[in-house]
């Protein structure tokens, strides 16, 4: 089984600023935890991030016929992005929503995720392990 995971803007700051909210781990820590837990369940897992939608969208649509999961973070893109959530639902590849935080429990605009309807498992508040639960899901471990 191959599993994408999707990063959006600025998580690639990790462990730089904020950590009150998203934690001290940096985004090559986030990086090294995937990729020891996809060792560890038997899955291959490949690792993108961008600041911008547009190479988002082209990271999913490039998944098409080669992942059989996708872990996304879209960042700020969750509350704003129709091209991600269309992009989603082109390829039809199931996806699992992570958020670090709670979304829910912040601010009220972050309440509203365009991409939820993409996706078949929204993960939030759990920190890194997050990524881990959704690899998990998405490779029927636990279950
Ligand atoms: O909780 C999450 O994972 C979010 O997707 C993170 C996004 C935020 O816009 C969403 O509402 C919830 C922001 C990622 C920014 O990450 C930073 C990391 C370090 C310093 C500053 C921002």
């Amino acid at each position: 089984m191959n599993i994408l995971v999707i990063n959006g803007p600025n998580l690639n700051m990790l462990g730089i600023r904020e950590p009150e909210i998203y934690g001290k781990a940096t985004y090559a820590d986030l990086c090294r935890l995937i990729e020891a837990h996809a060792a560890e369940i038997g899955v291959e897992v490949s690792l993108y991030q961008s600041n911008h939608e547009g190479d988002l969208v082209d990271a999913i649509q490039q998944a098409y016929g080669k992942a059989d999961g996708i872990v996304i973070n879209p960042g700020a893109y969750t509350h704003t992005s129709v091209a991600i959530l269309d992009a989603l639902k082109a390829v039809g590849i199931p996806a699992v929503e992570v958020h670090i935080s709670d979304p829910d429990a912040r601010d009220e605009f972050r309440k509203i995720s365009y991409i939820r309807a993409a996706c078949v498992k929204t993960i939030k508040g759990h920190g890194f392990d997050g990524y881990l639960e959704a690899m998990d899901f998405l490779a029927g471990v636990n279950q």
